[in-house]
Order: structure tokens, then sequence, then C-alpha cells
């Protein structure tokens, strides 16, 4: 049901409710009316990612993590959670963890090659590079794209040494490049002890060499080398490596820096996502204590990499410390699109999606919210713009908002990962749904 406010504006949950309309709370002005969450899925443990597999099935698979494995299953494009995971790994972490299983992305082709990647922490025991469990890239290749239960080939693809067993970034997603994209945290602990994410080559720190933290990967995974090169920080020099350099990386044959970074100076790029309709990258950086931010990328940009960190915290100067507040012009860095301190809740960014789906109000809309206070927000995107507005949606359930997915037409989903639900993110005119287990998507 939905309820206009006195404002004109209408918000409520996609579901039918027996008795009085929901009323919820006025948004800001200039909020898009009529937001509706409508429940997907509930019942999961830790879902911290959505996605679909481009393949027509209509199928959507979400990640668990649960303690020790990470899984993915399968809702199917009749809205039933498949009762068996698709497909299981052993992890280090578990729900609610930064470890755990952190990434699926499916290649564009998967409908023909079988092919997707998950991106997971090592589990114990599992080899290990640096102090801590390992971030691990592996490609999966389904003998049947169509089965509901993996069977396959799996290949490890790149292995990062990790420090500390926070900020392990972990999102991946094809870029309208067909390269996959991966963010990286910057190896955690608090404040980037090592600066790591301005570090653009190998670090040794206790006996023991880092590389590739606190960035974003441009990955070449459909063509594997024979002979990787001497930049190629992920593989040994001479060696085969499951990857390829994209000739067109800023970093590509270059000595000392690492060939496989896109961007640097991010923190914690936990979820961030590619404008569908433009091809932008859109990043949630995660922030130390006091400010968050989402960082932009147009698509085709051949400008500064360096997105700050830890020099800056979002346009505040961080290490070393300042007291003004035009960090990246001071430092040649590039500053975020949307900043804000945690205040009223807020403490973590959850980067989303620019809205291209079939709710009109919301195309061309930014999505994303804070994992700790779970609200929505709806920010106005100008790509010529320096900063962006937002709006907090009202009347959303209480959530810990742990990542947002899309499908293959442009609906966006939110992931409540404190409450094990996924829902849709519609407007009007979308069919209500009733929810199967009773479930109403009321907090
Ligand atoms: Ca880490
Ligand atoms: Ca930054």
């Amino acid at each position: 049901m939905r309820t206009s406010n006195r404002f004109g504006f209408l918000f409520g949950f996609g579901v039918l409710l027996a008795a009085s309309p929901l009323l919820y709370a006025p948004g800001a002005i200039g909020a898009p009316a009529a937001v509706v969450l409508t429940p997907v899925a509930s019942g999961l443990s830790g879902p911290t990612a959505v996605t679909a597999a481009g393949d027509g099935s209509g199928r959507l698979f979400v990640i668990e993590n649960l303690s020790g494995s990470g899984r993915i299953r399968i809702i199917d494009a009749a809205g039933n959670l498949l009762p068996t995971p698709y497909y299981t790994h052993a992890t280090s972490g578990g729900p609610g963890s930064e470890q755990g299983m952190l990434g699926l992305a499916f290649d564009p082709d998967f409908a023909s090659n079988g092919t997707l990647y998950v991106t997971y922490t090592a589990p114990a025991g599992d080899p290990r590079l640096g102090a801590v469990a390992d971030q691990v890239l592996l490609r999966l290749v389904a003998s049947d794209p169509s089965a509901d239960t993996f069977a396959g080939s799996e290949t490890e693809v790149l292995r990062i040494p990790d420090i500390y067993t926070n900020h392990n970034g972990g999102n991946i997603a094809f870029g309208p490049d067909s390269h996959l994209y991966w963010g990286m945290g910057d190896g955690g602990s608090g404040g980037d002890p090592n600066d790591f994410a301005q570090d653009l080559w190998k670090k040794v720190v206790g006996g023991k060499s880092y590389y590739l933290l606190g960035k974003m990967l441009r990955l070449d995974v459909r063509t594997p080398v024979a002979a990787a090169p001497a930049n190629q920080c992920g593989a040994s020099a001479g060696q085969p490596a499951q990857y390829a350099i994209p000739a067109d990386n800023p970093f590509a044959g270059a000595a000392d820096q690492c060939g496989e970074i896109w961007l640097y100076g991010l923190r914690n790029p936990w979820r961030w996502s590619f404008d569908r309709a433009t091809g932008d990258l859109v990043i949630g950086d995660v922030g130390q204590g006091t400010y968050e931010e989402i960082d932009f990328r147009a698509a085709g940009s051949a400008g500064n990499r360096n997105y700050g960190w830890r020099q800056c915290e979002g346009n505040h100067h961080y290490n070393p410390g300042g007291s003004d507040t035009a960090c990246p012009a001071l430092t040649g860095t590039v500053a975020p699109v949307i900043e804000y301190p945690h205040a009223s809740g807020a403490c973590s960014v959850t980067g989303g999606y620019v809205y291209r789906g079939p709710a009109a109000e919301l195309r061309g809309k930014y999505l994303f919210s804070d994992y700790c206070d779970g609200r929505i927000r709806v920010a106005d995107v100008d790509a010529q713009a320096t900063t962006w507005t937002y709006t907090l949606l009202a009347g959303t359930p209480a959530m810990n908002v742990f990542s947002f997915g899309e499908d293959a037409v442009g609906n966006v989903y939110v992931i409540d990962g404190g409450g094990g639900r996924v829902y849709r993110i519609d407007g009007p005119g979308v069919a209500d749904l009733i929810f199967e287990d009773g479930f109403d998507g009321r907090p």
C-alpha cells in the first residue's frame, strides 16, 4: 500500500496490508515520490551481494556468508529462494565480518561460456602471502550455464596478500570494456599505517611483500598470459598468469608501478558500480572516523587517478593532518562528489547504483546508503557538477545496508544484511507483490 503524506509524496511498501495504511514521515522537499521497497527474499544468512547473470533466466544470485564459508543462493524467476546453494566455498570470516565471500560477477557472455568470478578471503590453512588470510579472485566455469547448482572448473586468478583482517573491499564487476574491476581495501587496521593506498609498487612490512592495496584494479581476465611482465604484481615475472594487464591501463609496462592499478588512494571501496547508461564508475569509499564519501570516475577519463586516502579523508586532511577543508585542492587529489559526516548514526557508506530501471522517477538518480543508519539516499547526478546533492528517503525499514545490486533490466536491489533480507527498489506502476512467508517489509 502507498500512503500520500501532506507534502504530496508517496511512501510505502509493495505488499498488501490488511488494515489501515502505513503512514511514514514525509521526506525532504525534492525527494522522489512513491518509492516502494518490494521484499524479494528473507531468511538469508549474512547476505552480502546480489546480482544477475545476464543470461535471460531471470535468476538473481545472492552471496550468503556463514561462519567459515560463503555461498551463492539463487532466487529464481518466480521469486523462489532455492533451498540448495548454487556454490559454496570455504572462507575466513562469517556473517557481519569484513572477511568472507565478498564479490560476484558474471562474464558478459555467461549464457554461452558459463564463466563467473567470485572473491573471497582465503580460509585458515590456505597458503598465506601476508600476515593474515589472502584476498582471492576465483574463476568458475559452469559446464551448464542454465543449471541451478554449479558444476565445472575452478581456477584461481589472482591472490592478494593482506595484513589486517579489515578493509578488504571485494566488490567485482565487469566494466563496459569487458574488463574485470576489483576494488581492494587499504589492508586494514586504522589510518592506513603503512600508507599502502598511496603506494603504487610492492612494499615490504614485517618481512612480507604487499601490493595492490587501497586500489581499484582493472584486469583482462579473458586473456591468460604465458609470461607475465615484471610489473604484473599479482604474478611472477616470466611465469604464466590467469589474467593480463590491459595495454591501456595507466601503469601498463611501467617500471616499479603495478600494472593492475586503475585508480588509487582508496581506503575501503566496499561497494561501487558502473552506470549502465554512461559507463561512469561511482564508488562508495568508506571513511576512517569522521567522513564518508562517494567518488566518481567518468568513463574515458584519463586524468588524475589519486583519490586521496590517506592524505585526505573526504575533503579533509588526514595524514598529515590539517585544519582546512580543502584537502583535495592542496594535495592534488580527486575530491569526492559527495561527502557526509558521521552524524545521526551514520558510520560507513554503502555505494549503490545510478538507477536505470523501470521506475521513471528514479531514473538517472544515484541510490546509496550507510551501513549503520540504513537510510537510503537519492542523489541527483550531474556529471558536470563537482558535488552532488541528495535527499534521504523517509519511511524505509530499519536496516543494516550491506550492499546494493542490479539485475539485467536495471532494477536496483538493497540488501539488509542484519535482517537477512533483499528488497527491490520500485516506483509506482510496479505491481505489488504478496510475500509468501508473510513478511511484509515493515521494520
Ligand atoms: Ca585487510
Ligand atoms: Ca578520497
